[in-house]
């Protein structure tokens, strides 16, 4: 099988230190909590030790409900930044398989002990120095040659089109070079050079996949109910210093809301937080809004009046991923916010009343959002409330009362369940065990994943000289997860 030479090279092993990461209390992990006072005695100001909210959440009874993946696994990825290296892959290697190998940047480069081609298959074989194979498609390999022709290298980027790609293309000779890269010869003659830590990465194997897919989009997430303490940061300190941006964006990812406090009790606080991202998202409602009791409000959030569990902005085709909202000045009595994790109660939805979870995920109803603010506006969506992909994993949730259609498109026999699958879900978020309650403060900005979590507000009176007002904005999360990967990727390198 082993038609090509299989060079076998004793390789200095200039062991790269795994990613060091400071203790429990380094600054990265500097998250604390706020407890809910639905879920706990303690008070709103009492502050926790660092990272303890995350922890909380490994030690609380709603342990149980944590997805699939370990709460430890996840738990240190959000702390050490190791997240493929706390991966473990999840089905046994056979002998001659592809392994997942270690493609975890916080892993040594790995070895390659030889390399051949398996030519009826039409594929490369490496063999790595810690006993695992790995299989790549010669076309892939060719699809993926890394040379200036091939590549735009100032872009990273293909230049090679697929026009020009044989796709049948056969393999003249492969070997091992002194510096450890694949070196592959192609029928035409055209050489290919391929680093061992880029193909490592790049392993076909369903382990490998899942890791570094995973590393890429984070998407194991961390379900949560009442016994979340939000986990919280400051402010400042998430605008000066990378470890603490980078802490921060990881919690909003997993468990979906953070807690930023101290910032200035001023507007244009949302725009500087959206700023250390990158850029927000511009709506109908503005750069920024406030969130304010005014008179002929041309949405319910402008009221002093109860606003239900909800995302934002459903009536748009693609709602914001990630909202914040920044307390200026808080009410004499109510405007509390509660908050639900919209994965958490999906799923027990689904356990619990499957034909409500199935009207909710199968059938898509209208949003509908008219009038002016930035400028006239007249919006139209269609969602499943809950969105799910598929693989059955629940990936967005889409539920706004105030903005729900009157227009309802579906068949009139499956209306009665509809109302009756909507009422289930909102009975399900109201149980006190899936909510946390949350009264912020000036000063306060909370951050959360608006696919994700819903919020709601309690009806409130504001003091008679200082109307409650709440600054807010949206960013999207292919921003949030790109600075997210750029300070991760940063860190790294400055570790390493
Ligand atoms: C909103 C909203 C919460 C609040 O503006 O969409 O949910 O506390 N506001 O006013
Ligand atoms: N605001 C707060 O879906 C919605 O209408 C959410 C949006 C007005 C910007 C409210
Ligand atoms: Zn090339
Ligand atoms: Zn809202």
């Amino acid at each position: 099988m082993w038609t090509s030479r299989c060079t076998v090279l004793p390789r200095s092993f200039s062991a790269l230190p795994v990613l060091s990461v400071r203790g429990c209390g380094g600054p990265q992990l500097s998250l604390s909590s706020r407890s809910s006072p639905l879920s706990s005695q303690s008070s709103l100001s009492s502050l926790s030790s660092p990272l303890s909210s995350l922890s909380s959440l490994s030690s609380s009874s709603s342990l149980s409900s944590l997805l699939s993946l370990s709460s430890l696994s996840s738990l240190s990825s959000l702390s050490s930044l190791s997240s493929l290296s706390s991966l473990s892959p999840r089905q046994p290697q056979r002998r001659g398989q592809h392994t997942l190998g270690s493609p975890s940047l916080s892993k040594p480069s790995p070895s390659v002990r030889c390399v051949g081609a398996l030519h009826k298959e039409r594929l490369l074989q490496v063999e790595w120095e810690d006993g695992g194979h790995s299989l790549y498609p010669f076309t892939w390999l060719r699809d993926n040659c890394q040379c200036p022709t091939c590549t735009l290298q100032s872009a990273q980027a293909r230049k090679l089109l697929v026009g020009d790609l044989d796709v049948n293309i056969g393999l003249d000779s492969v070997e091992l070079t002194n510096d450890n890269k694949v070196s592959v010869t192609w029928q035409d003659q055209h050489t290919s050079m391929f680093d061992c830590d880029w193909l490592k990465r790049r392993c076909f194997s369903a382990a490998a996949r899942r890791a570094v897919q995973e590393e890429l989009f984070l998407n194991e997430r961390l379900h949560w109910g009442s016994s979340l303490r939000v986990p919280t940061a400051h402010f400042e300190e998430v605008l000066e210093d990378d470890e603490a941006a980078l802490a921060w964006l990881l919690a909003l990812r997993r468990v979906g809301v953070v807690l930023l406090q101290g910032a200035p009790q001023e507007p244009g606080q949302v725009a500087r937080l959206a700023q250390r991202i990158g850029f927000l998202r511009l709506t109908f409602y503005g750069h920024t809004f406030k969130v304010q009791d005014k008179p002929m409000a041309n949405n319910v959030a402008y009221t002093s009046e109860k606003c239900s569990f909800h995302t934002d902005y459903p009536a748009l085709d693609y709602p914001p991923g990630v909202q914040f909202l920044h307390c200026i000045s808080q009410a004499a009595r109510g405007g509390e916010n509660l908050l639900v994790d919209g994965f958490h109660v999906a799923e027990k939805l689904r356990l619990e009343d499957p034909e409500a979870f199935r009207c909710l995920s199968l059938f898509s109803i209208d949003f509908t959002d008219a009038g002016t603010d930035y400028c006239p506006f007249r919006l139209q969506a269609k969602h499943h409330v809950i969105h799910v992909n598929e693989e059955g994993t629940v990936i967005r949730i889409n539920l706004n009362n105030a903005t729900r259609d009157s227009v309802l498109d579906l068949p009139l026999k499956q209306v009665q369940s509809f109302y009756r699958a909507l009422r289930a879900l909102e009975d399900m978020m109201n149980r006190e065990d899936n909510m946390v309650a949350l009264r912020m403060e000036p000063g306060d900005i909370l951050t959360f994943d608006n696919w994700r979590l819903l919020h709601a507000r309690t009806a409130f009176q504001s003091f008679p000289d200082r109307p409650r007002f709440l600054e807010g904005c949206y960013l999207d999360w292919d921003e949030v997860m790109s600075r997210l990967r750029i300070l991760r990727h940063d860190l790294q390198e400055h570790k390493a």
